[in-house]
């Protein structure tokens, strides 16, 4: 290896210790705030924030700009607006400070903090962690995906009958009919689906075999990290529906679908109709 490609790595095992200890230190702050009574607001009429996303959000926030001052922030509580050009030219952390905002409110112990480093056009560091179930999920481009320290591969199973398939469903109630012929299809051939409230975490979840795919569109702070940690555990990670012309494939948000590449031909035959 170049003393060049040392160097990189080495800058971006920095920033992986760095990422995983404010995503601890934000992780701590959430279970403390979820035994209080937590505020709540309704962004856009229907999506869930509680005081919690802010101080989590308020906590990373303060911690990045003090670190890397001159980096960019996309967070969906404080810069929800990304920039896909910009994203694609300058250093950028994309944050989703509670990952699961629904599951949180309700007292389920099901969600996350998912942090990722975008650098030269590419998601270089993601990182996923469950503060209820201490699980830090995390990847760095090129270097595998962990839990823990410990590797984490994609599930075997290439049986779509035997396969146990996530989806979620936006806050927004336009586009239920639709999604539900399209849970019928993948109902009608896989064993069984899961709906678990959190994108981040399903991604992370079919990166180490608990799901074996799933399909969503989401925003680009739900999926950054947890699409870096899937395919760096050896999923296949595309779309189910053309991604319009211009827009970079990995910041693509919509009809996201991850599975292994025995499952991925199979789900997309399902759902590329829907
Ligand atoms: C949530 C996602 C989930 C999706 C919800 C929501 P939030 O993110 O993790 O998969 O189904 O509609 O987008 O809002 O909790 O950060």
């Amino acid at each position: 290896m170049t003393q060049e490609k040392l160097n990189a790595r080495a800058a971006l095992d920095e920033i992986m210790q760095f990422t995983q200890s404010i995503a601890r230190a934000a992780g701590t702050e959430i279970v403390a705030a979820q035994r209080e009574v937590l505020s709540s607001n309704f962004k856009n009429g229907d999506e869930l924030v509680t005081n919690a996303d802010l101080q989590a959000d308020a906590l990373i926030v303060k911690a990045i700009r003090h670190q890397y001052p001159d980096h960019d922030i996309v967070s969906e509580e404080s810069a929800p607006e990304p920039d896909l050009q910009r994203l694609q030219e300058h250093p950028t952390w994309v944050i989703d400070p509670i990952d699961g905002t629904v599951n949180y409110a309700h007292g389920h112990l099901h969600s996350a903090v998912s942090i990722a480093y975008v650098e030269n056009g590419q998601i270089q560091c993601g990182v996923v962690f469950n503060p209820f179930a201490d699980e830090m999920f995390s990847a760095i481009r090129g270097h595998g995906a962990q839990l823990n320290g410990e590797e984490i591969t994609v599930a075997a199973e290439s049986n779509l009958r035997r396969a146990i398939i996530a989806t979620g469903f936006p806050y927004g109630k336009a586009e239920i009919p639709a999604l539900i012929q399209r849970l019928g299809a993948i109902l009608s051939h896989a064993a069984d689906i899961r709906r678990n409230g959190s994108a981040a975490l399903d991604l992370c979840w079919v990166a180490m075999g608990r799901l074996d795919g799933y399909y969503e569109s989401l925003s680009l702070w739900d999926f950054a990290a947890g699409q870096l940690i899937a395919i760096e555990a050896g999923a296949q990670y595309g779309h189910f529906k053309p991604v319009p012309a211009g827009v970079p494939q990995q910041f693509h948000s919509q009809n996201i679908l991850v599975a292994n590449a025995a499952l991925y031909g199979q789900l997309l035959a399902l759902l590329e109709p829907t």
